[in-house]
């Protein structure tokens, strides 16, 4: 059994050399490219050469916070598991992970450096027409075949047990759910937009509804969710999509994965009239709400078309799947609400928004994504899609 230590490249790189059987007479080079929030991550390859391997080795605290948040490296061999299972229903779209070690917390993936990060194309206004039907497939993939759909009852409580991620799942719960809907030392507010932030943690009435969908999505177990499905772990290239970053997935609510990135598109939407004239920010708000249509809709039929198979009679009974996904939809828009606040006002925000320069703008961006998320949280039962359409219109229409 190997003993985890912390890898240096050169540990990245004897570990490429080990998985794929590679000899002394191939010359590998790395470095350590990671940029997110938890891990570390490595990219090894030969000289000169443009594709390599990816290494991710979870560290035992978050890395963006330090020592002083320690938390279980017990995640990267989660994180293999669910990208694996999601792999087999939905290759085209999961990373392939290609081994992994449990006790050093590591993993060898595909590497995708012929793809770009899907949050760095969108702030750069890259077009990827096909990413938001492609979401929408993988998402009703990998969510109807851990669902009661298509696992018998044992076999879904063992997926439940296998796929338990309590640690990181309690992140989500005190990151999304409760931080940024009160005062918390661990919130993020700029001090232009603390009035707003501080109406908000008034709100009896919203945190009611936020109530309603934290306790959802501790109990309301339908599928394997990715868990943090927002446009930085999506990896885009030129008619293909791969979803990476599995750390915090388990069973949970769909709603939860589709509302989350719903909430990453307009988080991006909100953030246009900062980035640009009038004229080009709506072209692009018109863009972002378009993939939010082409999101849901390839979901909804893909979904629905699995779900004709199902083996269980009673889930299959016409008209149930339609009733199933009112509801799905339902929590997707107060789970997107609650991603947008958090990514607003929380701990971990969104380059969307923090990347626009101006302070005035950025606040007054900010704002728009409080109040939009605050919307969609208080008005989900009655939003179906054309009044959220209108709703958008309405603030594309008002800057
Ligand atoms: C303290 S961890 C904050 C966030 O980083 C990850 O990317 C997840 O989104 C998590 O909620
Ligand atoms: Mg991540």
């Amino acid at each position: 059994m190997s003993e985890y230590r912390i890898y240096q490249v050169k540990d990245a790189i004897a570990y490429v050399r080990a998985v794929e059987k590679l000899g002394d007479e191939v010359t590998l080079q790395g470095e350590e490219i990671g940029d997110g929030n938890l891990n570390q991550v490595f990219r090894v390859c030969s000289p000169g050469e443009s594709h390599g391997f990816i290494v991710k080795q979870a560290l035992p605290y978050i890395r963006c916070i330090g020592e002083s948040w320690p938390l279980t490296r017990d995640r990267a061999r989660i994180e293999a598991q669910i990208l694996l299972r999601h792999g087999e229903v939905c290759p085209a779209h999961t990373v392939a992970v290609r081994h992994y070690d449990p006790a050093l917390s590591v993993m060898l993936l595909e590497d995708l450096s012929d793809h770009r990060v899907w949050r760095q194309a969108l702030l750069e206004d890259q077009i990827f027409p096909e990413a938001a039907a492609q979401l929408g497939r993988y998402l009703a993939r990998v969510h109807y075949h851990s669902s009661a759909f298509h696992l018998d009852y044992q076999a879904q409580q063992a997926a439940m047990a296998d796929f338990a991620n309590p640690e990181l799942m309690a992140i989500t719960e005190a990151v999304i759910f409760v931080d940024p809907f009160r005062y918390h030392e661990r919130n993020n507010v700029e001090p232009l937009i603390r009035h707003e932030a501080e109406q908000l943690w008034a709100d009896a009435e919203l945190k009611i509804k936020v109530a309603r969908l934290k306790h959802d999505f501790r109990t309301k177990g339908e599928a394997l969710l990715h868990g943090d499905l927002h446009t930085g772990s999506v990896m885009v290239a030129p008619g293909k999509l791969k979803v990476i970053d599995a750390e915090f997935g388990g069973y949970g609510p769909m709603g939860f994965d589709v509302g989350v990135m719903f909430a990453n598109l307009l988080l991006n939407f909100c953030s246009q009239p900062g980035r640009h004239s009038t004229i080009t920010g709506q072209r692009v708000q018109q863009l972002r709400l378009e993939e939010i249509r082409a999101l849901w809709g390839s979901f909804r039929d893909e979904f629905v078309a699995l779900a004709a198979h199902s083996a269980d009679p009673a889930l299959a009974e016409p008209g149930y799947v339609q009733a199933l996904l009112r509801q799905v939809w339902r929590d997707a828009l107060g789970y997107a609400g609650c991603e947008m606040i958090r990514r607003t006002i929380g701990i971990a925000h969104v380059a969307d928004l923090d990347g626009i320069d101006d302070p005035i703008r950025r606040a007054a961006c900010q704002r728009q994504a409080l109040a939009l998320g605050s919307r969609l949280i208080m008005e989900a039962e009655q939003l179906n899609g054309t009044a959220l359409d209108l709703l958008l219109q309405q603030a594309i229409a008002g800057g």
